[in-house]
């Protein structure tokens, strides 16, 4: 059996990064036990001076558009150049299985075999919203082992690519060439959140379409600028994890963005903003989720919803009553 660790214990070991500890201390982030919640929040309030030193990146795009080949590439490469690198995964589907993201540590395998990388596949089980937060807090222990540069890798769907963008400081969205991708890239609000917009396998036969649609994306975010993005209007670049093509280009992208942002004030803005947006939707989930599961509410929604539906009941004064059941007396704005 292994030995009960204290607080403390997870403190020194990810402290001195190492790597038993520090998987350890993922797990007991990632754990639902109240006990565990309770040690792990311990654990993290003391890791918090050590926190905040990294560059968080997101990586996200659709099944097969080149993630995992790209973080290896790319990953290599900054350890290289001597950075530390950890890598997280969300997997929206794993909420619901356990058909995780990264069990293909094999398209990382330089990396995975690097001791100066971290590979952590997306915790499963649990609401998209658990996921988030074991993910930031995953982030945070990260950061106090010393890795200087953290990778959120996410497929990108729905919610899932937002709920990324809100955790890191950039987010790289990879994107394919043909089938009108770049107009829907558009049209699935990626210019909303995404940052660096790479079209990816940029090589061989594809290199001469991955350049027009990179123009033409380009083109197209002149046409449609979105409002709030004065500061960084999202860049488009081509890259290749099999050549290795742009990916420099896209790292000095990312320090320019941190640059851009501090030069404004807004790099630690943003991260604070992050941190209380973070701390309101838990309570606003909680909230939520014990509203709909109280006995009261139980009780009379259905009915309520009936009353609604065949016009015998207002839908104020119906949410009224599901309100007064979980004690809430209120009228509305
Ligand atoms: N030509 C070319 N092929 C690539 C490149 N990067 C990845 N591929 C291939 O594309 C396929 C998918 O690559 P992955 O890295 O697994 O893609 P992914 O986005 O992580 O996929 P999921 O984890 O399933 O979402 C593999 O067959 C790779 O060999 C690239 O830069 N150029
Ligand atoms: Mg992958």
């Amino acid at each position: 059996m292994r030995k009960k660790l204290e607080v403390q214990d997870y403190r020194d070991g990810v402290l001195r990064a190492d790597r038993a500890l520090l998987g350890r201390a993922l797990t007991l982030i990632e754990s639902n036990r109240p006990d565990h919640q309770q040690m792990a929040q311990e654990l993290l309030t003391l890791l918090l001076p050590e926190t905040g030193k990294s560059r968080r990146i997101g990586i996200s795009g659709v099944p097969g558009v080149g993630k995992s080949s790209f973080i290896e590439r790319f990953g290599s490469r900054l350890i290289d150049e001597g950075h530390r690198v950890a890598v997280l995964a969300i997997d929206p589907s794993s909420s619901l299985s356990r058909g995780a993201i990264l069990g293909d540590k094999t398209r990382m395998e330089e990396l995975a075999s690097s001791e100066q990388a971290f590979i952590r596949p997306s915790p499963s089980g649990g609401s998209l919203g658990g996921v988030a937060r074991k993910t930031r807090e995953s982030i945070l222990v990260c950061e106090a082992a010393g890795f200087d540069v953290v990778i959120v890798e996410t497929v990108g769907v729905g919610q899932s690519e937002t709920m990324v963008a809100d955790m890191v400081d950039i987010l790289v969205v990879l994107m394919l060439t043909g089938a009108g991708d770049e107009l829907q890239g558009i049209k699935r609000g990626i210019l909303e959140v995404a940052d660096i917009l790479a079209i990816n396998k940029a090589d061989g036969e594809n290199l001469q379409a991955a350049e027009a649609a990179r123009r033409e994306t380009e083109h197209a975010f002149h046409i449609f600028r979105p409002e709030g993005r004065e500061i960084w209007p999202p860049r488009v670049v081509c890259s290749s994890a099999r050549t290795g093509f742009g990916l420099d280009e896209i790292w000095k992208l990312i320090l320019e963005h941190e640059g851009t942002l501090k030069e404004h004030g807004l790099f630690e803005e943003k991260r604070k903003t992050q941190d209380l947006r973070w701390m309101w939707s838990m309570v606003d989930e909680s909230l939520e989720s014990a509203l709909r599961h109280h006995p009261g509410v139980l009780e009379i929604r259905e009915g309520l919803e009936k009353a609604v539906l065949q016009g015998k009941e207002t839908p104020t004064r119906a949410a009224l009553r599901i309100l007064q059941a979980f004690g809430l007396e209120r009228s509305f704005e």
